[in-house]
């Protein structure tokens, strides 16, 4: 990964510090919201097409904020100063449909609205949700100008944090006793790392023979179905997704804006698994620079094998936008 050695706008300590988020929809705001709350950022510029629904917002998220932090709508210019710009706008998926169903939509959004943070914000960091979010990563540092580590998708941090979530139900134990992860896209073809998955400290089998569990591999598949089909069962219930990938999002600004050096599962744009220039989720550190490549994860053959798959998968979507 070609690195960045301008210092970066993120600031020493967390007082002053401004995010923008552009898209202010439910997982705009929930991420604003979320963010606000945390106490991490002193202010929140909101930026949308529907200039109402962003003064809106952010007026109610004012009655909400801690005395630190305010939140106000604003327009590109205000992305100047930005540590980070975090992109939520666009189309959201419906019932029925995949991620990959609305990359040419979603594409031409991010062609039209980065040339535009990148010119007021040249420095910033771009942390990229909008689906299909590893397509969209690639099109936005492409369409930034951006060096790599300076273009960072959410990827599958939320994928991940659904995998820990489901694995901690299943053994009736807290997610944060699991170490555990998504890698590759974050949609239907997204890998769990069963090889490296550990439990108090044991690999998988340890801990099921230790805790008196089955080492289920029929149990394991359905939790992966599970993780796998999170969004289209909420979708289904709900209409959307936010509170998920609000809380991920805000994981991902506090390792960058904290300078954590500890690898979350974010999506960068490089060569991956024989496939060249495409956007996908590896254990990835994050600091005030923004994203470092860790050594290349240690797979076994079949999660190698799902891995190309998956990364031919974002690569055919890519080539069929012809950008
Ligand atoms: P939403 O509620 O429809 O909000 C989208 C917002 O974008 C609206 O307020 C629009 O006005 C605004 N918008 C549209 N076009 C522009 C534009 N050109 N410039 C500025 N603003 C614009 O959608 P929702 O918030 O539910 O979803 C937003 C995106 O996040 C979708 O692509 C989702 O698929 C994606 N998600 C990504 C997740 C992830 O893990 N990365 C998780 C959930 C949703």
């Amino acid at each position: 990964m070609s690195q960045d050695t301008k210092p970066q706008i993120v600031q020493s300590g967390t007082n002053a510090v401004k995010i923008v988020v552009v898209g202010v929809g439910s997982v705009g705001s929930a991420t604003a919201y979320t963010l606000l709350l945390s106490g991490i950022v002193s202010e929140i510029v909101l930026i949308d097409i529907n200039k109402d629904k962003a003064e809106g917002e952010s007026m109610d998220l004012n009655h909400a904020a801690p005395s630190n932090t305010r939140s106000r709508a604003g327009d590109y210019t205000d992305c100047a100063g930005a540590a980070i710009v975090i992109v939520t706008c666009g189309i959201n998926q419906k019932h029925g449909q995949t991620r990959m169903d609305l990359a040419a939509k979603n594409a031409n959004i991010m062609l039209e609205i980065i040339p535009n943070v990148a010119k007021y914000a040249p420095d910033t960091i771009l942390l990229i949700a909008t689906n299909p979010v590893d397509v969209l990563t690639y099109i936005s540092y492409k369409a930034s100008g951006f060096p790599l580590n300076r273009v960072i998708g959410s990827g599958t941090v939320l994928d991940t944090a659904r995998f820990k979530y489901i694995l901690g139900e299943h053994f009736k134990i807290s997610s944060d006793s699991i170490d555990a992860c998504v890698i590759g896209e974050h949609g239907d073809s997204g890998v769990p790392v069963w090889s490296l998955t550990n439990i108090d400290g044991m690999k998988l089998r340890d801990y099921c023979e230790k805790a008196n569990h089955k080492f289920d591999q029929d149990a394991f598949h359905k939790i992966f179905e599970q993780t796998r089909d999170a969004a289209y069962d909420i979708i289904k219930r709900k209409g959307y997704t936010s509170y998920g990938i609000a809380a991920g999002l805000l994981r991902i600004v506090k390792a960058i804006l904290e300078n954590a050096d500890y690898s979350l599962t974010v999506s960068t744009v490089g060569d991956y698994f024989g496939v060249e220039q495409i956007a996908i989720s590896v254990p990835t550190k994050l600091d005030r620079r923004g994203a470092h490549q860790v050594a290349k994860v240690t797979l076994d053959e079949k999660e190698e094998e799902l891995m190309k798959k998956s990364a031919c998968q974002i690569k055919s979507v890519i080539d069929h936008l012809n950008i």
